[in-house]
């Protein structure tokens, strides 16, 4: 075994790890990330899927941390793509000489907590044992895909893809039959994508979606000056938000006050924005309030009704079975339209689930779909999916995996009791992810993480570690909020029942993202009551 002795490990090189690697080197750490994919970029390194784009406006999807990085880099749409996000994630690392400590093609296989030496021992794939005093996961929130297997997969003739496993170098589909198992926000993304230019498209489709028209446009040198200009009102706007967005819902109890016909007006204004502001603009209300819900709902599905030209499949397109916002809302651009191209089909695989694969394509119900490629946008192990596969051991052997299997618990999803030193950006818990823009939340993470280590280390102590009531108040509160809410009574990856035998409990905070900015700030001011600092 070869060792390596840092004062801190991160373990990711996407959105989060990069900032967290340049914040404790700066600090003046030795650090080193590990990485596992061939370059850096995370999410927007595997996602390499046609159609694939953020669906948070870009003036607010970047780092914030360089005035010279603002004044630099060009943004060239409102949604840019994924090639051009993998761009902004190496230029930063270019720019700012992240590279030289970063270990690409490095997995992380187990990770222990070494109590005599104060240190965590993560050992790679390749046998190299770094020896770290901190420990920080920046592993992202949604990096376990989600794989199907059917029955008779090695007879199929065809590709199998998934969208988070895509492959690097260019696929060509055009003129071929296509297949799609899922339709949420990265399904919608395909399908949109390929309809024009693939033979036959046939979604196989479980659960229908309320997705949002997203209101995309090139940015010019014009809007760029008009962005740099809001930089510094955005810059701190984004943090005093519900969502990490330059928007906010309307008061608690306002939409009450306001007739039918006005409360639409503020929808149409949402909707007109063509954004997640669709989302997290509108009224608190519609979070935990059937009828509010299913006012905005009905809203909702008539947007969607106008789009589509056969009434039978719109009925097939639009949910019935749920609420608008209970899941994750995803934005789309030209979703629905594609299934008015006669090359365009649907088939419901909640009424007639999927057999297997036949040598041609996929069979349902007996009848055989002929396919050259079925395409999996099946989503992700979210949340606890990847840390929980790094083989994670805390103090006497305490095993993360084995902890989060019944109980999914974190203190503000930043520590977990009994791993000392381990600090999560994107950890369950806390509101990245599912409720709020991932770039907002994880820069107010990795500075708050930053600070807590500098904190040890100026006092001279060696570990950190929250109590075990201190988590259980978090638990508690972060549940009762949680269940306080429309989105407990639905099946879907923020409850974390898309993957079988997990725990039902709402992934990410829903309190806002501000309110918890504000708690995190908090108890920093206050000396960090409720961990210990030994
Ligand atoms: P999602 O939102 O989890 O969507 C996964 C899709 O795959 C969804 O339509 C699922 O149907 C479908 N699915 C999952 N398992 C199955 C099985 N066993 N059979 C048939 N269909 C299945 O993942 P995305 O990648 O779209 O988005 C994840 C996040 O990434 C997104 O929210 C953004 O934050 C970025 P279901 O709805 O479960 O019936």
């Amino acid at each position: 075994m070869s060792y390596k002795y840092l004062d801190a490990l991160v373990v990711g090189a996407g959105v989060s790890g990069l900032y967290q690697l340049y914040k404790l080197r700066e600090a003046g750490l030795t650090v080193t990330a590990v990485e596992s994919a061939p370059d850096v970029g995370g999410t927007w390194y595997w996602n390499a899927y046609p159609g694939c784009r953020v669906d948070s406006p870009a003036n607010i999807y970047q780092y914030w941390f360089s005035q010279e990085l603002l004044d630099d880099w060009e943004w060239s749409e409102r949604f840019p793509a994924q090639p051009e996000i993998k761009r902004y994630l190496q230029h930063v690392a270019n720019r700012f000489d992240l590279y030289s400590s970063i270990e690409l093609d490095t997995r992380v296989v187990s990770a222990h907590w070494k109590e005599q030496e104060g240190r965590w021992h993560v050992t790679t794939e390749a046998g190299l044992v770094y020896a770290a005093k901190y420990l920080v996961s920046c592993v992202g929130l949604l990096s376990t895909p989600k794989v199907l297997s059917f029955p008779n997969q090695e007879v199929f003739q065809g590709q199998v893809y998934h969208t988070a496993k895509w492959p690097q170098e260019p696929v060509d589909l055009k003129g071929l039959r296509v297949g799609v198992i899922g339709n949420g926000a990265t399904g919608i993304q395909v399908i949109q994508t390929l309809a024009p230019e693939v033979a036959e498209l046939t979604s196989f489709q479980r659960t229908p979606q309320y997705a949002v028209r997203m209101k995309n446009y090139a940015v010019d040198e014009k809007i760029m000056a008009e962005w740099r200009a809001d930089y510094p009102r955005l810059s701190q706007l984004v943090h005093n938000t519900f969502g990490g967005f330059p928007w906010d819902p309307a008061e608690e109890g306002h939409a009450a006050t306001l007739t039918i016909e006005q409360r639409r007006e503020v929808l149409e204004e949402c909707w007109a924005d063509g954004s997640l502001r669709m989302f997290v603009g509108t009224f608190p209300e519609v979070l935990v309030d059937p009828v509010m819900n299913e006012e905005v709902t009905e809203f909702v599905r008539e947007k969607i009704r106008v789009q589509i030209n056969d009434p039978d499949l719109a009925q097939k397109l639009i949910p019935r079975d749920h609420g608008y916002g209970l899941r994750r809302v995803p934005l789309e651009n030209g979703y629905y339209e594609a299934f008015n191209q006669s090359n365009v089909h649907l088939v419901d695989i909640k009424a007639t689930p999927i057999d297997g694969f036949s040598e041609r394509g996929l069979v349902v119900g007996g009848e055989e779909y002929p396919l050259d490629a079925l395409i999996m946008a099946t989503g992700f192990d979210a949340g606890t999916g990847t840390l929980s596969r790094m083989g994670v051991e805390g103090r006497d052997g305490k095993s993360l995996t084995a902890l989060w299997r019944d109980d999914i618990r974190t203190t503000l999803g930043l520590q977990v009791h009994g791993f000392p030193n381990l600090f999560l950006v994107g950890g369950p818990l806390s509101p990245i992810a599912a409720f709020c823009n991932v770039q907002t939340c994880a820069q107010q993470q990795v500075d708050w993480v930053t600070d807590a280590i500098l904190n040890v280390v100026n006092a001279g102590k060696s570990t950190m570690e929250p109590t075990a009531e201190r988590e259980e108040e978090w638990v508690q509160h972060h549940d009762e909020v949680a269940n306080e809410t429309l989105m407990m009574t639905i099946d879907s990856w923020y409850t974390g029942a898309n993957i079988e035998g997990k725990q039902r409990r709402l992934l990410s905070y829903i309190g806002g993202a501000h309110v918890y900015r504000e708690l995190c700030d908090e108890i920093q001011a206050q000396g960090y009551p409720g961990f210990s600092i030994e």
